[in-house]
């Protein structure tokens, strides 16, 4: 097996959650971080051999074979471009840029370079949603009639609570879909093998302005400051968003996405109902899958390699009756991306590549176009 050399830029909560889970590979060593401007302190603070502030710099200096890219959304086109232009592969966080045409741009440049190229949508490594797909694949769902779902936290829920997805131009135009739609709908489409061909979008603004701290706040550090650190912003991007569907094969669906919801920290669901069964699953409660029945018993899978689909028992890392979770669809998901880097395979699997985030980026204008314009838009492929 290859020993990897990574590189990972912006070392926020996200960041760490790259670092942990390359670290849980074996054969990948995380020789340098970036980070403005406290690269040194982040590299001391993760254990890693050296920091920088320039990331530039880092990858001349280290020429890893591999960047993770973790930073603001509106920086990662830049970077992912410099990394492939000097024959780096290229693990992006989510949105992968903030424009169509910037994501378009990425997939051509990968495709010219034959660069491996992934975003992370770290959902689709759930073991209970690979049984999803895994079960919709093989015909046991029957034909899907609907799917229909949520993504809900409550980290913005205070007019006091501040980030950089609240700035359009550092995050992009929207930003509940952007950020946390974007998982639900990748999730969707590739474990229902559907796609959205229309949308219609109804976005809300719950907290029109918003106070924001004077000093840099991390996400979900929850840090307490008093009024004097505050000024008072415009908000001009979505707290909550409902998109309806329609799906290729004639499936409709519906989501609603809501950063401002009391009480669910980090909530993503989704039912499917299918001509023979229907399927629920919720990440609260992950390591089980619901299926539904009207002539028999219904039934919960529980996530156990001894009794999935080989697709889900794969993507397993423990035994049945050992909880797996959010940080182990890291792992999973770079497992798949840095055994395709060893091949040198840039085919399409089952990780998200550049061209799975500008799948998600034209989802994400039209579901902004029909949020503005109140009518159902085309997606365009
Ligand atoms: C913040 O909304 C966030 O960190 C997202 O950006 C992640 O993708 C999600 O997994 C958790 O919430």
């Amino acid at each position: 097996m290859k020993r990897f050399k990574a590189c990972v830029i912006g070392v926020g909560f996200i960041g760490a959650a790259h670092i942990e889970a390359l670290r849980r590979l074996g054969n990948v060593d995380v020789v340098a971080v970036a980070d403005f401007p406290s690269g040194a302190a982040k590299a001391e603070a993760h254990c890693v051999p050296r920091g920088y502030n320039d990331y530039k710099e880092m990858l001349d200096t280290e020429k890893p074979d591999v960047v993770h890219i973790c930073t603001p959304n509106a920086s990662h086109y830049e970077m992912a471009m410099y990394a492939m232009e000097h024959g780096i592969a290229v693990v992006c966080e989510k949105p992968l840029t903030t424009t169509v045409e910037q994501a378009r741009e990425l997939v051509a440049c990968a495709k010219k370079y034959g660069i491996v190229n992934a975003v992370n949508f770290n959902c689709r490594w759930y073991p209970q949603v690979m049984q999803t797909r895994s079960m919709i694949e093989r015909g046991e769902v029957g034909k899907i009639y609907s799917v229909h779902g949520s993504y809900l936290q409550d980290w913005l829920f205070l007019d006091t609570d501040y980030s950089w997805r609240l700035e359009p131009e550092v995050s992009g135009e929207s930003r509940a879909f952007g950020d946390i739609g974007s998982h639900w709908i990748d999730m969707v489409e590739s474990a229902a093998g559907l796609r959205a061909t229309e949308v219609f979008a109804d976005f809300a603004t719950f907290h029109k302005t918003r106070k924001k701290p004077l000093k840099p706040v991390d996400t979900y550090s929850g840090m307490a400051l008093r009024p004097e650190d505050y000024a008072e912003v415009p908000i001009d991007t979505e707290d909550y968003c409902a998109v309806l569907f329609h799906f290729d094969n004639g499936a409709i669906g519906s989501c609603v996405i809501n950063q401002v919801f009391a009480g669910r920290k980090n909530q993503i669901t989704y039912n499917i109902s299918g001509s023979n069964c229907s399927l629920r699953w919720d990440s609260e409660d992950s390591n089980d899958l619901w299926v539904g029945r009207r002539e028999g018993y219904n039934q919960k899978i529980p996530k156990d390699p001894s009794l999935l689909d080989p697709m889900a028992a794969s993507v397993n890392g423990y035994p049945g009756g050992h909880v797996e979770g959010f940080p182990d669809t890291f792992k999973q998901n770079f497992k798949a991306i840095y055994a395709a880097i060893e091949k040198g395979d840039t085919s399409r699997g089952l990780f998200a590549t550049f061209e799975d985030g500008l799948r998600e980026m034209t989802l994400c204008d039209a579901i902004i176009r029909s949020s503005k314009e109140g009518r159902w838009v085309k997606v365009e492929e």
